[in-house]
C-alpha cells in the first residue's frame, strides 16, 4: 500500500520544495521538517509543519512517530568544514536513522550525491554509464559524508531490516546549467517520479541508485532506477542550446568535476 504519512527532512531546501507538490496525494499527509520553517500550508494542502535541527534526538524521534516512510534530505548540500560536515551530515543522518528505528518506520530514502563517487574517471563510464554499484570515490568532505550516509543506511538495513534506498543525485535543477549538467541532470518532475518509485516499489531492501533524468549524454546507468520502477521522461539534451560551457581550465576528467579540486573543508 502506498505510504499515507511521509516525513521529509530538509523539506524547505531545494529538493524538498520540488517534492512537496509532486508527492502530494489526496490520501497522503506530508510531514515537513526543516531547520527553517517550511512555507505555510496552501488551502487544502495536507501537510504537517515541524521546525527542528536534524541533530536534535528528541525532535527527530517525535517527527518519525506514526509515519510510513521517511525521505531524508537534511544536511549541507556542498562543501563545509570537517566539524560541520560531521555534525550535520553524519551525526544528523545517524540521529535520523535512530528516530526511524525507535519509531518502527519500515522505509527510508536517503539523499546521497554523485559526489560520493566524484573521483570516478569519466573515461571509464562505458556505453551504459557507471553502474549503480560503482564504488565510493568521494571528492570532498561533503562527498565523504554521503558515503557515510550510504554506509549508515546499509547498517540500519542489515541490523533492523529497514528498507533503505540511497539516491546518488546528479544535478537537480529546473534546467541544466552547464555542459556537465547535460549528463547528470535530474529534472524536478523526474525527481518526483524517482522518489515516488522509492516509496512504492515493493521490498527494495538496501540499494544505491543514481538519481538522473533520461539524458542522451549518458554517464550514469539507468538500470537501478528501472529496477525500482522509475521511468524518467526528461532529457537534458532538449536544453543543450541554452547551457553555458564548463568553466575554462576545469578539466572534466571526473564525475565530480569542480568538486575534485575545491579546497577541502572550505565552505563553497
Ligand atoms: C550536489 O550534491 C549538490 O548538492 C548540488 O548543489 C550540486 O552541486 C550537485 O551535487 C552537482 O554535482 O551539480
Amino acid at each position: 500500500m502506498p505510504p499515507r504519512r511521509i516525513l521529509i527532512t530538509g523539506a524547505a531546501g531545494k529538493i524538498g520544495v520540488v517534492l512537496r507538490s509532486r508527492l502530494a496525494r489526496p490520501d497522503r499527509v506530508l510531514r515537513l521538517l526543516d531547520l527553517h520553517p517550511p512555507a505555510p500550508a496552501e488551502p487544502g494542502e495536507r501537510v504537517e509543519l515541524r521546525t527542528a535541527e536534524i541533530t536534535d534526538p528528541e525532535a527527530v524521534r517525535e517527527a518519525c512517530e506514526g509515519v510510513d516512510a521517511v525521505i531524508h534530505l537534511a544536511g549541507h548540500s556542498r562543501e563545509h568544514t570537517w566539524q560541520d560536515i560531521l555534525s550535520t551530515n553524519v551525526d544528523g543522518t545517524r540521529n535520523l536513522l535512530e528516530g526511524v528505528r525507535a519509531a518502527g518506520v519500515p522505509r527510508v530514502v536517503l539523499a546521497s550525491s554523485n559526489h560520493a563517487a566524484g573521483f570516478l574517471p569519466v573515461a571509464e563510464a562505458g556505453e551504459e554509464g557507471f553502474a549503480d554499484e560503482a564504488p565510493p570515490r568521494p571528492d570532498t568532505y561533503y562527498g565523504f559524508s554521503k558515503v557515510a550516509l550510504e554506509a549508515l543506511g546499509s547498517l540500519y538495513h542489515s541490523r533492523y531490516g529497514i528498507d533503505v534506498v540511497c539516491l546518488r543525485i546528479g544535478a537537480c535543477a529546473p534546467r541544466p546549467h552547464d555542459e556537465r549538467d547535460l549528463s547528470i541532470w535530474l529534472s524536478p518532475d523526474d525527481a518526483g517520479r524517482l522518489f515516488e518509485a522509492c516509496l512504492t516499489t515493493p521490498s527494495p531492501g538496501y540499494r544505491v541508485v543514481w538519481g538522473v533524468s533520461r539524458n542522451t549524454r549518458r554517464l550514469l546507468s539507468p538500470a537501478g532506477g528501472e529496477q525500482i520502477g522509475y521511468h524518467p521522461q526528461d532529457d537534458a539534451e532538449d536544453h543543450a542550446a541554452e547551457v553555458v560551457p564548463n568553466r575554462p581550465g576545469l578539466e572534466r576528467d571526473h564525475l565530480g568535476a569542480s568538486f575534485t579540486t575545491l579546497p577541502l573543508g572550505e565552505p563553497g
